[in-house]
């Protein structure tokens, strides 16, 4: 099976270590192909950094329908353009966030998430609702780091990270951590051996979610509001976007 990993921002040192650890996590015949959009944030630490590479996330399934791709991971704790994407594809696409919510739920009664910076918490916040696991979820905490301090100073990063994992263990209430970026994909062990309580990070869980979709027959529902896009004109920077049609 051919599964696409979609890293939103522009870091290619990130990319390559989601396709390292997405490699790691995978079954025999699983190829993992790493990904990251032509233009976007380098880093997405916002609603506009999110709102952009959003864009970036549909022309990479786009490219990835011309390649036969079988299903879709997309490698950002905002799972940006996560439904628009679903209408572009018949395969499955599943959202990092989304992934390890449900991952977490299955093996903890309550989970917190530990993500970068404080101001994207909110955003974790919107998916708890919108996935319906807000009940689940104790906590979002914030180890207040920069995205790419993951890159450029992990291990203080680490540090920074495993403080607030302890945290959360010692405070909310929980049996289990969502890591909530995805470039954290490499940290679990490392976290888990230091906290002692399972450590969910969402690219590993949404590849074997992938796998298991794609193991089943299943994919993107094309009945209702995932349906490919209705073909209709686009001016400007979009006009590529004119016309869409199902690559099969
Ligand atoms: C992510 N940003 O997973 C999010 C994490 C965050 O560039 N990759 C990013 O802090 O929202």
């Amino acid at each position: 099976m051919r599964l696409r990993i979609i890293n939103p921002n522009t870091t290619a040192a990130m990319t390559a270590k989601i396709g390292e650890a997405a490699r790691r996590a995978a079954a025999p015949g699983t190829s993992i192909q790493a990904t990251q959009p032509a233009s976007g944030p380098v880093s997405i630490e916002s609603h506009f950094d999110e709102a952009i590479s959003a864009v970036g996330v549909l022309e990479e399934v786009l490219a990835g329908e011309k390649e036969e791709t079988d299903a879709y991971v997309i490698a950002c704790f905002g799972d940006p353009g996560l439904l628009a994407a679903r209408e572009l594809t018949r395969a499955p696409v599943i959202g990092i966030a989304e992934a390890a919510f449900h991952m977490a739920s299955l093996v903890s009664t309550r989970f917190s998430v530990v993500t970068t910076l404080g101001r994207t918490g909110i955003i974790a916040e919107h998916l708890l609702e919108q996935y319906g696991f807000r009940h689940h979820c104790r906590r979002v905490r914030a180890a207040e780091i920069p995205v790419l301090d993951l890159e450029e100073n992990s291990a203080s990063a680490l540090g920074r990270i495993i403080d607030e994992c302890r945290r959360a263990r010692d405070e909310d209430g929980i049996g289990s951590i969502v890591l909530g970026c995805g470039g954290m994909a490499d940290l679990t062990e490392a976290i888990s051996r230091e906290v002692g309580l399972p450590v969910i990070e969402g690219v590993t869980a949404a590849v074997k979610l992938a796998e298991a979709l794609v193991g089943l027959g299943l994919g993107t529902s094309k009945h209702g509001d995932l349906a490919f896009p209705r073909p209709k004109p686009f001016i400007g920077r979009f006009e590529a976007f004119t016309n869409l049609t199902p690559e099969r």
